[in-house]
This record gives C-alpha cells, sequence and structure tokens, in this order.
C-alpha cells in the first residue's frame, strides 16, 4: 500500500527547536512550508512526553494546514496522541513491524537505513520510506556514522520504496547527490539554522531543480 509519494518526500525537513523560542520555532516551521517543504518530522530530545505532545499538535496543526504530512520521530505514542501521519524509526527504536501492528495500515512509517541489508529488511517489514545517511558530518545532535554516497545509491537500486539522503546537507554541497535516485533529501539546520527559512527552502528546491535532485 502506497502511503508516501517520492513527490512528497522530495524536501523533508526535520525540526529541532532547540535553542529557539517556541514562536520563533513555529515560525519558522510555517515558513518552510511556504517556501515549499513537502515532508514534516517533529524530532525532540530533550522534552518529557508532557512537552512533546502539547509541541507536536501545535506543529501538525500548521502543518494540516498546507497538507504536508507530519511524522514523529521515535514516538509512537506521541504520534499516536497527536494523530500524526506516522512515525520515524531509528535501528534502536522500536521494529518496524511491530510498530505497523499498533499503527495499522494507514500510518505512514519510515524507518532509517546505512547499509543494504538494514533496508531490505526494513521494506520487508513494511516500512514506506528510508532515511539514509549521515552523507556529511552534522552539527546536528545525533548518534550517527556516515554513509558513502555509494551506499546511498546500493540502497536506492535495491528497494522499491523511496529513499532519502541526510546529514550535513545544504544547497551548496548536494551536487554529490545528482544521478542518485533519492526521493529527496532532509535537512535540519539547512532550514532550522537559517534566518530566513523561506527563503532558504527556496533556495534548496532551485538548487535540486537544477540539479534534477529528488521528486523523481
Ligand atoms: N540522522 C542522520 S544525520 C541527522 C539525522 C537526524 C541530522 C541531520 O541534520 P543536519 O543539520 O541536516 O545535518
Ligand atoms: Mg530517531
Amino acid at each position: 500500500m502506497k502511503r508516501v509519494s517520492r513527490e512528497q518526500l522530495k524536501l523533508y525537513l526535520v525540526t529541532d527547536s532547540t535553542n529557539l523560542p517556541e514562536d520563533v520555532f513555529l515560525f519558522k516551521i510555517e515558513q518552510a512550508l511556504k517556501g515549499g517543504v513537502s515532508f514534516l518530522q517533529i524530532r525532540e530530545k530533550e522534552r518529557t512526553t508532557y512537552e512533546y505532545v502539547e509541541l507536536a499538535r501545535k506543529v501538525h496543526d500548521i502543518s494540516r494546514s498546507y497538507n504536508v504530512p507530519l511524522v514523529v520521530d521515535d514516538r509512537i505514542d506521541v504520534a499516536m496522541a497527536v494523530d500524526a501521519e506516522g512515525v520515524h524509526l531509528g535501528q534502536s527504536d522500536m521494529p518496524v513491524d511491530v510498530a505497523r501492528k499498533i499503527l495499522g495500515d494507514k500510518k505512514i512509517i519510515g524507518a532509517t537505513a546505512k547499509t543494504v541489508e538494514q533496508a531490505k529488511r526494513a521494506q520487508e517489514m513494511d516500512a514506506d520510506y528510508l532515511g539514509v545517511g549521515a552523507i556529511y558530518p552534522t552539527t546536528t545532535k545525533v548518534k550517527t556514522v556516515l554513509t558513502p554516497v555509494e551506499t546511498l545509491r546500493d540502497i536506492c537500486n535495491s528497494v522499491h520504496i523511496p529513499a532519502n539522503a541526510i546529514g550535513g546537507l545544504n544547497s551548496t554541497n548536494i551536487d554529490v547527490l545528482k544521478g542518485v535516485p533519492i526521493a529527496g533529501i532532509c535537512v535540519v539546520s539547512a532550514i532550522m539554522k537559517a534566518g530566513d527559512s523561506y527563503e532558504a527552502t527556496k533556495g534548496l528546491i532551485e538548487k535540486m531543480d537544477q540539479l534534477g535532485i529528488g521528486g523523481i
């Protein structure tokens, strides 16, 4: 069952509220959606469950009005609490097949994959898309290792579900992804740390279109 299109995954924003007042955080997300972000993940590592739910509800109110799917990083309970469109699960989170049983047939489940084996396994367990990286070193707080672009290419060619590149990506360095059959890119800093999230989003899309990256 197709729950997310390759077009929807073209420019995927992973949010990070670190050091941002809530109103600024929400404004940045709205500007990014205006600018053309096509998929959203809320990712919070430091919040209590109470705070995560409250914030996710506000983000979902905004993303809904732009018709953009929202997934919650790691937390199925939070996703269910706010009726988000799905979850994104890492290799240490709940297994995709277990999450599928809990969430049912309609919700989007994304999975992190760093190897062809992990990618195939996620697909078998009914993941809808893959996040692959980190392509470049990242300043976002995350436990990750670098994934070579060649591995990303192998992953894309080994599964039929869409795969997105993630990790240190911005409009000046995505040329390495040219010709790799990804659905799109995932970014945190390139949009969340930009002074103007609308312009940053526009710039990323323009560059992706120039290079023919994503949405295909
Ligand atoms: N997973 C792999 S890299 C990464 C995650 C969540 C963070 C990407 O953040 P940025 O700021 O786009 O490098
Ligand atoms: Mg995660």
